[in-house]
C-alpha cells in the first residue's frame, strides 16, 4: 500500500520536477554532508554556507541571502480559507482555488536541475500528544539545514505519521528569489501551505510561523487550544520554586531576550522553554499547560552581546547539536568571526557588511543588517528548562504581554482579571521593526502580538482567549510591560534586559499573593518600592514617570484602538466592548 505520506511526496516530485530527491534523517552525519554541499553550491549567485572560525564559533556557517530577501514579507502572506470573512480584516486573503492555481503555476517545474528535499519533521516532542506531524518539501539546502535544526527532524516523525493522512504539508520553493514572484499561501482546512520566492526564515521554514502559528492558531480554534507568539520560562526564586511564564512581544521585540535571561537579581534564575512560539492546552487537573513546538532559536543578532545576553553569546558557542547558521551579519576578516552591532564595543576596522561590501566605519548605515539572525539548536543553550522534553509541558502561572512604545505604554502593570487581561492584550500597539519589510517604527495595533500570525479572523480569536478563560481553573494572572520607553532625548528610561528580572520578580510576588497593587484607569500597578532596584542606578523621578497613566496619551490610543476594533464590526465579542466602554469612562471620555 502507497502511504499518504508516500503518495504527497510522489505527487510533488510529479508537480517540481526536481533533479533529484532526498530524504532527511535528521542524523548529525546528515548534518555534516549537507554543510559539506552547501559550501560548494551556489545558489542565487551565492555560496550557500561559509565555515567560520572553529575556535570561537565551532561548527557555524555564514549564510548571505539576497539583499531583497531579508524579512518577513507580510504583505505576500496569504490566508486562504474559503471565506473573506473567515480569514478577517487582519489577514490578506484569496479565495483557495485561485491561490492554488497562481502557486501551481509558479511551483510548476520550478526544482528542475534541483534536489527536492523532503523533511519529514515533529513539532513539539514527539512523545507529546499535543505534537504535531508534518512533511515539507524544498530546494533550498540552507531552508532543510535550518529546519533540522529549528524542529525534531527524521525517523521519529516517519515513524509517527506512519499510514496516516493527518499531517501538514508544506511545498517550498525558492524560486528565483524575485519579490514580484514571491507569496507565502495558508490553507488552513488542508493543513497546507505552499511558499514561493523566498529564503528568509519566516516565509520558507513552514514549520515555523506558518504551521505553528497561522495553522496551529486555527486548530487551536477548532481544537480548544491556543497557538501563541510566546516564549516560555520558568523562573526560579532563592526559595528553589520554579514559576512559569508565557510572554507574547511583537517581533524583534525581546522575547528571545527574555527567554534567555540571566537575572541580576541574587537567587533568581531563569530556565528557558522556548524564545517565539508556545503552544498551550488546559490539562487534566484544568491549569493551563504549554508546550514549545520548536527545538531552536532563530535570533536577532544585533544588541545580543555578553553584556545584554551572556547566554545567548555562550549558546553561539556550543555545538552539541550542529549546525548553527548566520545570516545577513557582517564578517570580521582580522579572525573569520560574525560581526554585529552590539555584540563588541568597537567596530572591527576589516569589516565585510551584510551585503559582502567592505564597511567604511563612518557610514550610517549598520554593518549587519538590523533583521540579521542565528539559528542555533535549543539544546546548545546553557540554561534549558529540565522540563523542555516534558510531553505535557510546564504549568503557567502568569502571562506577560509587551510591546515597543517610546511613549504611553507604563513599564509594568497587571490587568485586575483574565477578561481585563484578553482586552488589554487585545489593544496591544506596537512600533514596526526590521523583522518584516515595510516602515519601520510605525506604531500599529497588534494584538496579542499575533497580528502577522493569527490564521484566522481575530473577533473569533478573541472569543476564543475569552472562552479558554472560562475552562482554566485558576486563570494566570496577566500582565502588560513596555521596555521601550524613551526620555525626551530619545534614550531608553529603561535599562531592560538583564534588568528586566526586577519587574518578573515582582510579578512572582503578585503570584504569591506577597504584595499588593494600586488601581488606575488602565489596570493595577506595583505599591512604592515594591519593585526591588537594588543596585540599579535609576532616578526616583524616572520610575514615577514609567509607571503612571499618561491621560492625553491614553487618549490618543483610544482612537487607534476604536479604529482597529471598528474594522471587525460584531465580531469583536462584547466583553471586550464594554472593558473600552469602562477605560473610556475613567479616562473621562
Ligand atoms: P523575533 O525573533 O522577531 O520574534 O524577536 P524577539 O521578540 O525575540 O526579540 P529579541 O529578543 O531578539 O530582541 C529584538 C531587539 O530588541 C534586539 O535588538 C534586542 O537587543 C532588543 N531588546 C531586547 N530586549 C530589550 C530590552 O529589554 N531593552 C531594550 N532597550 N532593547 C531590547
Ligand atoms: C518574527 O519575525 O517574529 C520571527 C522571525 O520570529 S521569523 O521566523 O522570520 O518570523
Ligand atoms: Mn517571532
Amino acid at each position: 500500500m502507497t502511504t499518504p505520506m508516500e503518495l504527497f511526496i510522489k505527487k510533488m516530485q510529479d508537480l517540481l520536477q526536481p533533479g533529484e530527491v532526498y530524504r532527511m534523517d535528521g542524523s548529525q552525519e546528515e548534518a555534516e554532508r549537507l554543510t559539506n554541499l552547501a559550501q560548494e553550491s551556489e545558489v542565487d549567485g551565492r555560496i550557500v554556507l561559509k565555515k567560520l572560525n572553529a575556535q570561537e564559533y565551532p561548527n557555524s556557517y555564514y549564510h548571505r541571502s539576497n539583499p531583497n530577501d531579508v524579512a518577513r514579507t507580510e504583505h505576500l502572506t496569504f490566508v486562504c480559507t474559503p471565506t473573506k470573512e473567515q480569514a478577517g480584516p487582519n489577514n490578506n486573503w484569496l479565495e483557495p482555488s485561485a491561490a492554488k492555481e497562481k502557486m501551481m503555476r509558479l511551483l510548476k517545474d520550478a526544482m528542475k536541475g534541483r534536489t527536492m528535499y523532503v523533511i519529514p519533521f515533529v513539532m513539539g516532542t514527539p512523545q507529546s500528544r499535543y505534537a504535531k506531524n508534518c512533511v515539507q518539501v524544498t530546494d533550498s539546502v540552507y531552508v532543510a539545514l535550518s529546519m533540522r535544526v529549528m524542529s525534531r527532524v527524521g525517523k521519529q516523525a516517519v515513524e509517527r505519521i506512519g499510514n496516516s493522512s493527518d499531517f501538514f504539508r508544506g511545498v517550498h520553493s525558492i524560486g528565483d528569489v524575485n519579490p514580484d514572484r514571491r507569496f507565502i499561501m495558508h490553507f488552513p482546512q488542508e493543513n497546507l501551505v505552499m511558499s514561493f520566492g523566498s529564503g528568509y526564515g519566516g516565509n520558507a521554514l513552514l514549520g515555523k510561523k506558518c504551521y505553528s502559528l497561522r495553522i496551529g492558531s486555527y486548530l487551536g480554534y477548532q481544537e480548544g487550544w491556543l497557538a501563541e507568539h510566546m516564549i516560555i520560562i520558568g523562573v526560579q526564586a532563592p526559595d528553589g520554586k520554579v514559576t512559569y511564564f508565557l510572554g507574547a512581544f511583537p517581533s524583534a521585540c525581546g522575547k528571545t531576550n527574555l527567554a534567555l535571561l540571566e537575572s541580576v537579581l541574587k537567587g533568581y534564575k531563569v530556565w528557558t522553554m522556548g524564545d517565539d512560539i508556545a503552544w498551550v492546552n488546559v490539562g487534566e487537573d484544568g491549569q493551563l499547560y504549554a508546550i514549545n513546538p520548536e527545538a531552536g532559536f532563530f535570533g536577532v543578532a544585533p544588541g545580543t552581546g555578553v553584556n545584554t545576553n551572556p547566554v545567548m553569546m555562550k549558546t553561539l558557542k556550543n555545538d552539541k547539536f550542529f549546525p548553527t547558521l548566520f545570516t545577513n551579519t557582517a564578517v570580521d576578516n582580522s579572525n573569520n568571526t560574525p560581526w554585529w552591532e552590539g555584540v563588541s564595543k568597537g567596530v572591527p576596522s576589516d569589516l565585510t557588511d551584510w551585503q559582502g561590501q567592505k564597511y567604511d566605519k563612518n557610514s550610517s548605515k549598520s554593518a549587519a543588517h538590523p533583521n540579521s539572525r542565528f539559528t542555533v539548536s535549543i539544546y546548545n543553550c546553557p540554561t534549558l528548562s529540565s522540563e523542555y522534553d516534558n510531553p505535557m509541558g510546564v504549568p503557567i502561572s502568569g502571562i506577560i504581554f509587551g510591546g515597543r512604545r517610546r511613549s504611553t505604554i507604563p513599564l509594568v502593570y497587571e490587568a485586575k482579571n483574565w477578561n481585563a487581561g484578553v482586552f488589554t492584550a487585545s489593544i496591544i500597539g506596537s512600533e514596526t521593526t526590521a523583522a518584516s519589510t515595510g516602515q519601520v517604527g510605525a506604531v500599529r495595533r497588534d494584538p496579542m502580538a499575533m497580528l502577522p500570525f493569527c490564521g484566522y479572523n481575530m473577533g473569533d480569536y478573541f472569543r476564543h482567549w475569552l472562552d479558554m478563560g472560562k475552562k482554566v481553573k485558576n486563570p494566570p494572572k496577566i500582565f502588560m510591560v513596555n521596555w521601550f520607553r524613551k526620555d525626551e532625548d530619545g534614550k531608553f528610561m529603561w535599562p531592560g534586559f538583564r534588568d528586566n528580572s526586577r519587574i518578573i520578580k515582582w510579578m512572582i510576588d503578585r503570584v504569591e499573593g506577597k504584595t499588593g497593587v494600586v488601581e488606575s484607569e488602565i489596570g493595577l500597578f506595583p505599591e512604592d518600592n515594591a519593585i526591588d532596584l537594588n543596585g540599579l542606578d535609576i532616578k526616583k523621578e524616572t520610575m514615577a514617570k514609567l509607571l503612571r497613566v499618561d491621560k492625553e496619551d491614553w487618549k490618543k490610543e483610544i482612537v487607534m484602538i476604536e479604529e482597529f476594533y471598528a474594522k471587525f464590526g460584531d465580531k469583536i465579542p462584547k466583553e471586550l466592548n464594554n472593558c473600552l466602554a469602562e477605560l473610556k469612562n475613567k479616562l473621562g471620555m
